[in-house]
């Protein structure tokens, strides 16, 4: 069962769950979305599975639901190994072109078979894996696409055809969030019409892909429905072991291991070792990282779930009802982004549990840069602290002064949703499910712009090339732009000045013998070298009794901030600000 509320209420919530999706979907209907709104196989779908509620076991194939056409061993990138077609004059024109559209190489996506194979990726161990395949319930794949390639498209729809038991694989769901690319028109409906369990429907205004997603669940069948971005291929096995453990717990959320497919050379690349788990930063952005030896320990092989603090958004399996009473998704989000710490908060703080399964993997093109505007990111992400991240939203603003600016909208509905299902608090959350995750202590005037005194509006300033790599450059000064990010720093009761608007966390520091500024990684017990007293305005590094300067640089109009001896001139004098005002 659900968890505290759910044991209780759960089958008036679940109703309700429903009659609150069927009243979206007249909304949406009326807001002339879903113009191919079908109608769905009775409104009362079967109670989800579990080895409590036995179903009686069925019948189907174990095969995939589409065999896999022969290829020849010479094929483009049969075994998804990196191709790098020697081009020139118009032919490279056109590469160029379409990685310009896309971001994606979609000329040489289109030279590569649509039905490639995939190298091994899983544990060895997953092969031995026996799983209910009578027993398991049934999943409709959801995929929502905008304006996507048609060989990326088309290659993720086969390849869940060409990967998933038929006995387990209800439908797939393809939703057209209102793309304007020809290739998607006719020529796409004509191409799925002679698919088996394929469906495709239209939105008929841009929705983002949270009710884009939404409208595609509102038609599905299946007991368990499945999200996958529209540019994924799945590998063997993907399937069963998040079915099986949805059939083994039903409030769990499942994940795939994400393995990636290089968007310019289409290597499958991702390896048969321990997957990393989800979590984020202090700016709610979304950060890969280890598994923390307190989860390993819980394991009982390699190849057991991992719970996870979040997930990346795009891919994951959910008891269908159980994602209805959980509140499905907060359809006031639009076009991209938020949603998924959103949903990965609520799971946790209203009693489920979010996990990767290490024996499914599915691979995913991340793009060379975002396709389309993502600006919509901000109001999303302001919703999600405002729901649900109580007074620790402030630690969010603190890192993104505009953000608070931000119109976002009316969340009352899920302000209730949230009193209703009785879920606890964002601090449980951070105690329980993400301890690794520090919490600034942000006292007050002691976090913000590091301004400096003697110049006019210059503030430190650290800008690492690699946002996943940040250690080891130079701490620099800028003009103060107010939007924190990189000029955000946090002095602590412990001497540090972090840099904590990246996980993992940097900290100011200075070699033993130079005058430099540079960003190494905080670490448990503060080292000698990253220590500073902030004391009227003077900052002092501790080791070398030293002052931070900014310095004329070559006596250019640029500065740099360097150790100097005290002498308590203004370019010495650092204050913080929170915001530009
Ligand atoms: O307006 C839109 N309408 C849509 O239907 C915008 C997007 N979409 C579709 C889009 O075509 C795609 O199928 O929604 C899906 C996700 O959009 P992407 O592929 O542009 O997103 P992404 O892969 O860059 O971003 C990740 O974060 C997003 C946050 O909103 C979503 O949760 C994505 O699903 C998610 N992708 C993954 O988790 C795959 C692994 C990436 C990582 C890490
Ligand atoms: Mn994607």
């Amino acid at each position: 069962m659900w968890g505290r509320a759910a044991r209780r209420r759960c089958p008036r919530g679940l109703r309700r769950g429903r009659e609150a999706l069927l009243a979206l979907l007249a909304l949406l209907a009326l807001a002339g979305l879903g113009a191919v709104l079908r109608t769905r196989r009775g409104a009362g779908t079967a109670q989800p599975g579990s080895p409590s509620t036995p179903r009686p076991p069925r019948s189907g194939r174990r095969e995939p639901v589409l065999p896999r056409p022969e290829l020849s061993e010479d094929a483009l990138g049969a075994r998804g190994e990196a191709v790098r077609l020697p081009l020139e004059g118009v032919e490279l024109r056109l590469q160029q072109e379409s990685i310009q559209l896309h971001q994606i190489n979609t000329y040489l996506s289109d030279r590569i078979s649509l039905h490639r194979r995939l190298p091994e990726r899983w544990n060895p161990l997953c092969k031995e894996k026996k799983y209910d395949f009578e027993n398991l319930p049934r999943t409709s794949v959801v995929i929502a696409f905008y304006n996507e390639a048609w060989s990326t498209l088309l290659r993720t729809v086969y390849s869940v055809l060409e990967t998933s038991p038929d006995i387990l694989l209800e439908e797939v769901i393809l939703v057209d969030d209102y793309s304007n690319r020809e290739h998607l028109k006719e020529r796409l409906a004509e191409e799925l019409s002679a698919l088996p369990k394929v469906r495709l429907i239209r939105a008929n205004k841009r929705e983002g892909l949270v009710r884009a997603r939404l409208l595609g669940a509102s038609m599905a069948r299946g007991e368990v429905l499945t999200f996958l971005d529209c540019h994924c291929e799945c590998h063997e096995g993907w399937l069963e072991p998040l079915l099986q453990r949805i059939y083994e717990k039903e409030s769990a959320v499942v994940c795939p291991v994400i393995d990636v497919i290089d968007w310019n050379t289409f290597e499958y690349l991702g390896n048969s070792g321990e997957p990393q788990i989800g979590g984020f930063d202090w700016r709610l952005v979304f950060t890969w990282h280890v598994v923390p030896d307190r989860e390993r320990i819980q394991m009982r092989s390699p190849i057991d779930v991992i719970r996870s603090p979040t997930m990346a958004g795009g891919l994951f399996a959910v008891n269908k009802n159980y994602f209805e009473y959980l509140g499905s998704y907060d359809t006031g989000m639009e076009v991209w982004g938020g949603e998924n710490l959103e949903f990965s908060f609520r799971i946790w703080q209203c009693g489920g549990t979010l996990e990767i399964h290490p024996c499914s993997h599915v691979g995913h093109v991340f793009p060379k840069q975002a396709p389309y505007s993502r600006s919509k990111a901000l109001a999303n992400s302001v919703r999600a602290a405002e729901v649900w991240m109580d007074e620790y939203k402030e630690i969010y603003y603190h890192r993104n002064p505009h953000a608070r600016m931000e119109p976002f909208g009316d969340v009352s509905e899920r302000r209730q949703l949230r009193a209703k299902l009785q879920c606890k608090d964002f601090k449980w959350f951070l105690d329980t499910v993400y301890p690794e995750l520090r919490v600034p202590e942000d006292r007050p005037g002691f976090f913000g712009m590091l301004q400096n005194k003697g110049l006019k509006r210059h503030c430190l300033d650290y800008n690492p090339p690699d946002e996943n790599q940040i250690e080891g450059y130079q701490v620099i000064l800028y003009p103060c732009h107010g939007t924190g990010q990189n000029q955000f720093f946090e002095y602590t009761s412990q001497k540090e000045i972090r840099y904590n608007t990246r996980q993992p966390e940097g900290c100011i520091a200075v070699e033993v013998g130079t005058d430099v500024l540079i960003m190494q990684l905080c670490k448990e017990t503060v080292p000698e070298n990253q220590k500073f007293i902030l004391e009227d305005g003077s900052l002092v590094h501790e080791q070398s009794k030293k002052c931070v300067q900014a310095v004329n640089k070559d006596s250019s109009n640029s500065f740099v901030p360097l150790l100097r001896e005290c002498t308590n001139s203004d370019h010495q004098k650092w204050f913080f600000k929170e915001n530009m005002s």
